[in-house]
């Protein structure tokens, strides 16, 4: 091909070595410019390279932050949450302080009202003290006055009562002998003389305290009423001084029966009674047989006690007397 045609305008001719030294300037150009490119190209996808770390380096960090700061965001709105429920209820605390107060408020001044109150009454109560001191001292001596009248009236009435029940059995056990039934059961170491029985008592005892002894054995202290039994007993007596029912304790010189029988029989030592020493009003019966008037709260070791024997009676009336007494055993 032509130089002419491939320039498209005129150019001197040129030598032939500077043909070939201007191609291989222009390789050596292009070379030189290729490395240039690959270069910046190498330097570009470093860059690119470097700048991706970073990034995703960046978007770690930042996911991390995210998810912390939702975690705190999280913390702090149930701290929150927390916060007002507590203030809520220190609010509902407060008034329920502020109604306690009222209401305390209140009773403290009814409480002081109160107070004045008791320490007005403790005053009238005071003043009142002496009064009412006096007072009780009389009502305690018109007690004492109505127990000693209450006990006599219920002495004098349980002794009408035992009277009236003595002499109902003693009706009672008649009408039975009179139709063949025998009355002349005893209780064991009881001995059996016509219609009563005798327990011959041992040891040393007050008349009061003999007497007691006989009702708690279902009997009570002797009473004589003949010869024959006045016999009876001394047979029986070992001709020890003995207690028996007889006494002038409520008025000095009439002598009644402890069973309210009267005295229709006696039996006295000459001389007797006499109330000597310091007052007799007990009867013993002494070892002779004979009767003696004698100090109450003296010690006597023999003691005599009766009751009514009980009769003997078919089924359904076995061994039942009016007074419902029944055959004893050991005494
Ligand atoms: C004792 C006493 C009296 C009794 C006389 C009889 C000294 O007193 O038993 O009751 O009357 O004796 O001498
Ligand atoms: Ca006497």
């Amino acid at each position: 091909m032509e130089e002419n045609e491939y320039s498209g305008y005129w150019e001197p001719p040129r030598k032939r070595c500077c043909c070939a030294r201007r191609g291989t300037q222009l390789v050596l150009v292009g070379l030189l410019s290729t490395a240039m490119w690959a270069g910046l190209l190498a330097l570009l996808l470093l860059w690119h390279w470097e700048t991706e770390k970073n990034l995703k380096q960046l978007g770690d960090s930042a996911i991390q932050n995210v998810s912390r700061v939702t975690k705190d965001l999280q913390n702090y709105q149930s701290n929150q949450l927390a916060q007002k429920s507590q203030a809520v209820r220190m609010s509902q605390n407060l008034q329920e302080l502020q109604a306690e107060q009222k209401q305390m408020k209140a009773q403290d001044s009814e409480l002081s009202q109160n107070l004045t109150e008791l320490q007005e009454d403790l005053i009238s109560v005071r003043s009142q003290n002496a009064e009412l001191s006096q007072n009780l001292n009389r009502l305690q001596e018109d007690l004492v006055n109505i127990k000693s009248l209450g006990l006599n009236e219920k002495r004098a009435a349980s002794d009408a009562l035992e009277k009236l029940q003595g002499e109902v059995t003693k009706l009672w056990i008649e009408i039975l002998m009179s139709k063949g039934t025998a009355c002349n059961v005893c209780p064991k170491d009881w001995l059996h003389f016509q219609q009563k029985c005798y327990y011959f008592g041992k040891g040393s005892k007050q008349w009061i305290q003999a007497r007691f002894t006989c009702s708690d054995l279902g009997g009570r202290l002797v009473s004589i009423h003949s010869q024959k039994e006045q016999d009876f007993l001394m047979q029986h007596s070992n001709k020890e001084d003995s207690w028996i029912g007889l006494q002038d304790l409520n008025m000095e010189g009439e002598f009644v029966w402890t069973d309210g029988s009267p005295l229709s029989y006696s039996n006295w030592n000459p001389g007797e009674p006499n109330n000597g020493g310091q007052g007799e009003d007990c009867v013993m019966m002494r070892g002779s047989g004979q009767w003696n008037d004698a100090f109450c709260r003296s010690y006597l070791e023999a003691w005599v006690c009766e009751q009514l024997a009980t009769c003997e009676l078919s089924a359904p009336f076995a061994s039942v007397s009016p007074t419902g007494a029944t055959p004893r055993s050991e005494p």
